[in-house]
């Protein structure tokens, strides 16, 4: 799909707000894209459509999960996950997209996943540094994400976690499986 259709569609969901944040993970991933060798048009369009469905209706977005077989458990970790995996599925129905590694950077863009690959790696730390982020410690993932991708997204994750356990907020376990992936990832790595 071209660049300015994809923007045409997301823009309508969109606030004017959450649309200039698309534009600054779309800059990002394509960045982060070019740096590793990684494949920029698909790199854009998960950017692009990464949130798709931030702004739908959350009993919707509860109906969507429970009719799709996904995991049910999204369900009791607040609504702020749902617009990710409802995300990936509105963008494959809605906007005719079937590339399995699009959606699943779209799918796995907030809470991340063990195995992660290339792709998904590039849109879950463009979400987090693109310019307009101004949270404490976003500066030390910026500098690290252009040499140490494992370490930037680590670092994200520690980051989001305890921000989330100074509000007293659940963490989703799949969060937490992919904090320990990259930790162990990294010792394994610097062990040989
Ligand atoms: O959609 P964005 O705001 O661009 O960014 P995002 O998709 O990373 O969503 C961030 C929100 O998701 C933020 O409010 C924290 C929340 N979040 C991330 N991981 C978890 C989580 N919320 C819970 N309850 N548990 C998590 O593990
Ligand atoms: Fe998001
Ligand atoms: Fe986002």
């Amino acid at each position: 799909m071209e660049r300015e259709k994809a923007l045409e569609l997301v823009k309508r969901q969109l606030t004017d707000h959450r649309y200039e944040h698309t534009l600054g993970v779309v800059d990002t991933a394509v960045k982060l894209a070019e740096h590793y060798n990684a494949d920029k048009k698909k790199a854009e369009i998960a950017a692009i459509f990464h949130d798709y469905a931030k702004f739908r209706p959350k009993e919707e977005m509860r109906q969507i999960v429970r009719d799709n077989q996904m995991p049910l458990d999204l369900l009791e970790f607040g609504t702020e996950l749902l617009h990710a995996p409802v995300g990936a599925y509105l963008v494959e129905r809605e906007v005719g997209i079937y590339d399995q590694e699009i959606l699943n950077a779209i799918r796995y863009h907030t809470t991340g996943r063990p195995g992660m690959n290339l792709l998904e790696k590039i849109i879950f730390i463009a979400d987090y540094i693109e310019p307009g982020r101004r949270f404490p410690g976003v500066e030390e993932v910026r500098q690290l994400a252009f040499e140490n991708l494992d370490k930037a997204c680590t670092q994200a994750l520690k980051n989001t976690m305890q921000f989330l356990m100074r509000q007293n907020q659940l963490i989703y376990p799949l969060t937490v499986d992919t904090y320990n992936d990259f930790i162990s990832t990294i010792k394994k790595r610097e062990e040989t």
